[in-house]
């Protein structure tokens, strides 16, 4: 029946796409509903100048294909957002993914019907399906602030992740950013290369490392094409879907030079990586106090002058405890005397004029092009804005008033034959995404399937549910992660919006064997229902 196939998946970034694949392949009817005119989601959207992954190259990518590993060659150690985006138009072709997507096809409301979900489009579509996959990544739903003004700015105003296609052009305009997050971090040197001048709007300093961004030699890249399947297996043991293994040397007991050398050397290698040579950072307060000064240090050693070191270094919160930045040149940028930082904590911004930006103070800061580079209404966010009824048309946005609650971050209690790709609840955003996003499909692809063969829906139960909800805080506070009360992991970021710690922190492989364990036992946590009506 014409838009009516088995599974809808709303999206078509990394997780949309495979998606398609994975449910096409063991023998379901999918389509996807993308509302970008392309494929690439997060990487079709973010086209901001310094766009980069955080992850390496090697393993930000899909391992589901032996083929697909060892035919696509990546350039540089992190993959900037063209590249990604290619990749990700290569996979739609190879697999021929485009005939089972609409593309510019914006979801607003997704109803369940007591037996099927029925999905409206803004085009005034309406698809009809057993099982809906929301495929709508943890960061795409843009968290402009509201301050007063925005509209009478006689400039030009872009969010970083509705960047246009065209470009900005910035040559010798005074530019602003508000903003030091993972994109602020990316976006700032490169913008002060071609800005007049840059002001800079910090409200949280930040820590970041460097990333050591380089070509990938072509020698480097046979070794990895080599060695895919010990990456892959180190990849699925790991905490973060990083192919990094931690260090088993207890910082703490070494002598202060030795511990110095240690530091240096894994800030000297750079990257995320940093984090795993040093055990506990995330978990012993006087482990992470050491990093973070050796991260301070480092600010003070960078930046010239030092009333804007100081201004530029975190003292609110222990390292990683926000998503750690990596950069290229950040620091280095202070020390350009057409760069300006402006600490927006200290004298918050008040309003936008015609002419610019204007603080509390009454300093008024004129400029041509503002940038938000202020994040996202994450992981909640984007599933929110889809206008989700579940069971007698309870709207997601009501289940969730108080923060939001699933079960393994996959599925939501009152919402059938829902599943929801690197959900709230779910390891996602703590980890290597194209690693959890392919656990997760296979997972749900695996349910999906049980579903159809015994005509069966499923839905969480609220008790399983509740207990995840409990899990989830444990994983947490068994950190130093809600110790950052700025943090978008809480919430924290945007307005009114319940403080709840969002992603999974108890770790991608003990997630990955909770989630297999659950399959094993034949779902316990849902409640899995002979259908109302045959099918
Ligand atoms: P983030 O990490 O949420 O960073 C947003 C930044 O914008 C952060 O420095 C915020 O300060 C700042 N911000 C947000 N709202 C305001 C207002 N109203 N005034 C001043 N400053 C503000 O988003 P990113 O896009 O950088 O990174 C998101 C993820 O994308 C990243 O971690 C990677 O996973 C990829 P705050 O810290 O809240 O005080």
């Amino acid at each position: 029946m014409a838009n009516d196939p088995d599974v809808v998946v709303i999206g078509a970034g990394f997780a949309g796409l495979y998606a398609i694949h994975r449910l096409r392949e063991r023998g379901l009817s999918v389509h996807g509903l993308e509302a970008a005119e392309g494929v690439g989601g997060t990487w079709y959207w973010n086209r901001y100048p310094g766009a980069r992954c955080d992850s390496e190259s090697y393993y930000y990518c899909y391992a589901f294909s032996r083929e697909l590993e060892q035919e696509w060659d990546w350039s540089e150690r992190y993959p900037g957002q063209a590249e990604i985006l290619s990749y990700l138009e290569h996979v739609a072709d190879r697999f021929d993914l485009r005939r089972d997507i609409s593309f510019s096809t914006t979801v607003v409301s997704a109803a369940h019907d007591g037996d099927r979900w029925v999905i409206d489009t803004e085009d005034g579509g309406r698809w009809t399906c057993r099982w809906l996959v929301t495929a709508v990544g943890c960061l795409s739903s843009a968290n402009v602030p509201d301050i007063p003004g925005l509209e009478p700015f006689a400039g030009e105003w872009h969010h970083t992740g509705q960047w246009p296609h065209e470009g900005v052009d910035v040559a010798g305009r005074r530019v602003g950013v508000v903003g030091t997050g993972s994109t602020g971090i990316q976006a700032i040197p490169v913008l002060a290369e071609s800005a007049g001048h840059l002001t800079v709007f910090q409200r949280t300093a930040n820590f970041s490392i460097p990333a050591r961004n380089a070509p990938l030699a072509p020698e480097e890249a046979a070794g990895y094409k080599a060695d895919y399947a010990a990456i892959r297996e180190l990849q699925q043991a790991s905490t973060n879907g990083h192919p990094f293994v931690v260090s088993d040397v207890d910082t703490l007991a070494l002598p202060d030079d030795e511990r110095r050398a240690l530091l240096e050397r894994a800030w000297e290698r750079g990257g995320l990586r940093f984090r795993a040579a040093v055990r506990d950072v995330l978990t012993d307060p006087a482990v992470n106090e050491e990093a973070s000064d050796f991260l301070r240090s480092k600010i003070h050693e960078t930046v010239d002058d030092a009333t804007t070191a100081e201004a530029l270094t975190p003292r609110d919160h222990p390292f990683a405890t926000k998503r750690p930045p990596i950069d290229t040149g950040y620091f280095e940028t202070y020390n350009r005397a057409d760069v300006s930082l402006v600490d927006v904590r200290a004298d918050p911004i008040a309003a936008i004029t015609p002419r610019g930006v204007r603080l509390e103070s009454g300093t008024e800061h004129p400029l041509d092009v503002l940038v938000f580079a202020t994040g996202f209404d994450a992981l909640s966010g984007p599933l929110l804005r889809l206008g989700i009824r579940g069971t007698g048309g309870q709207s997601l946005a009501d289940a969730w008033a108080e923060g939001a609650t699933t079960y393994l971050g996959l599925g939501v209690a009152g919402f059938p034959d829902l599943f929801t790709i690197t959900g709230p609840g779910s390891p996602s955003v703590l980890t290597n995404m194209p690693t959890s996003i392919e656990q997760h499909v296979d997972w749900i692809a695996d349910l999906v399937v049980h579903l159809r063969d015994h005509d069966l829906e499923a839905e969480p139960t609220p008790e399983a549910q509740a207990r995840w909800a409990e899990h989830v805080r444990e994983a947490a506070d068994a950190t130093l992660l809600p110790q950052a009360a700025s943090s978008w992991y809480l919430g924290a970021n945007v307005p009114g919006k319940p403080r709840v710690f969002l992603p999974y922190a108890g770790g991608f492989a003990r997630y990955r064997e909770m989630c297999d364990a659950e399959a094993a036992a034949g779902y316990p946590g849902f409640a899995l229902r002979a259908r109302q009506r045959a099918a």
